[in-house]
């Protein structure tokens, strides 16, 4: 292994507008990146998914750098020096869960290992395309507005986002996707519960099913399989997982169960890119349909996940919005909507870098570690 160190820097980032979902409201993103540095000066980067709390799963961005530190590095170790990202992926393998951690490091290796060949990483997954249709989600209005609400909607597909997702919860669900829909009959939109629902709630949402709606995605807790089938049977409105998913076997599980038809990929929740695209190949296998989530990335983070989502079984618009739909100010160039697409990256590695004055300016804590 040619890293010879490790920093992880710690950013605050003001969101345009407070983020409110099920489970909790964000306000400033607060938000790791990892720095792998090799003997021949050549620096990786790549972002940790975790927020600052354990409300979206049990990971959180304190817990990510003693696991990193602590745990994740010292696996490194048993890596050699002609290792490549498979090997990197298996040395981690012997650290239950945190997979955000691990993709967060593990990324950052492969982003070294990829600019060093000169290789995109689009390439190396596998990608089809040069641009990728961009939805958005959109959170519950702080002040519970359905005019805000609106107005808000109004403004992203003025700007051209080909999807909207609403976040919803038990008391924000109908009123908010009937208005949605009645202003705008042919908009494709589903919903994202965050696990904020239960069994019983089967027929509320199959009366959802009248809102024309591409998906629901996550209604149920994450470990509750058979509920998650009782629901797909209730509706017909198709069923999407997002935090259940962890590896390429639950992805199987849930399309053998009927617990899900449509699978979410998020990178850091599954581990890393490598384990992304294999989920990917097994759902395109099957003819089942994926789609790139997000967790309010930096331009880091959105590189390297606008390069998966243009692998082909990609067939839905992804949670990979402009940079300005999250921040005044990104870290690294902007990534821009055009006509409700983003390019992607085509330099080696993740294709970008953080611009240094902004990354000191947003930097609110870092530390630094050898490797071995
Ligand atoms: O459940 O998909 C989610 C953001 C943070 C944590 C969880 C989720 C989300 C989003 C926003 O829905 C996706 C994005 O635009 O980055
Ligand atoms: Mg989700």
């Amino acid at each position: 292994m040619s890293v010879e160190m490790i920093r992880l820097h710690r950013l605050h980032l003001p969101l345009v507008r407070p983020f409110r979902t099920s489970f909790g409201t964000e306000v400033v993103r607060d938000v790791i990146l990892v720095e792998a540095v090799s003997s021949d000066g050549v620096h990786g980067w790549a972002e940790c998914s975790a927020m600052s709390w354990p409300g979206y799963s049990h990971e959180y961005a304190d817990g990510a750098i003693d696991v990193i530190t602590q745990h994740l590095l010292p696996t490194l170790r048993e890596v050699g020096g002609d290792d490549g990202p498979q090997d990197v992926r298996a040395a981690m393998s012997v650290v239950r869960g945190h997979p955000m951690s691990k993709s967060a490091l593990s990324t950052a290796l492969l982003d070294v290992w990829l600019r060093e060949r000169a290789l995109p990483l689009a390439t190396y997954l596998g990608a089809t395309r040069d641009r990728v249709d961009c939805g958005v989600s959109v959170g519950i209005p702080t002040t519970e507005s359905i005019p805000e609400l609106l107005d808000e909607v109004g403004g992203y597909l003025a700007a051209g986002y080909r999807r909207i997702k609403l976040k919803i919860e038990p008391g924000w669900d109908a009123a908010p996707l009937e208005a949605v829909r009645h202003a705008w009959p042919e908009v494709p939109l589903q919903t994202d519960a965050n696990q904020s629902y239960t069994r019983a709630d089967a027929a509320h949402l199959a009366a959802l099913d009248e809102f024309d709606l591409l998906l629901h995605e996550q209604p149920l807790a994450e470990d509750d399989w058979y509920g998650h089938v009782l629901i797909s049977q209730a509706c017909r409105t198709p069923i999407c997982m997002d935090e259940s998913i962890l590896s390429v076997e639950s992805a199987d599980s849930a399309l053998r169960f009927g617990a899900a038809s449509i699978i979410n990929i998020k990178p850091g929740r599954v581990g890393g890119y490598l384990t992304a695209r294999d989920i990917h190949d097994l759902c395109w296998s099957r003819s089942a349909p994926v789609w790139c989530g997000g967790m309010l990335e930096t331009g880091i983070g959105r590189a390297a996940n606008i390069a998966l989502a243009a692998l082909p079984g990609f067939t839905l618009p992804g949670d990979t919005s402009a940079s300005n739909r999250y921040y005044e100010v990104d870290v690294t160039e902007p990534f821009v909507l055009d006509d409700g697409q983003i390019a992607v990256p085509t330099g080696a590695g993740i294709g970008v870098d953080p611009i240094p004055e902004v990354l000191a300016d947003l930097t609110v804590w870092s530390t630094e570690v050898r490797v071995g």
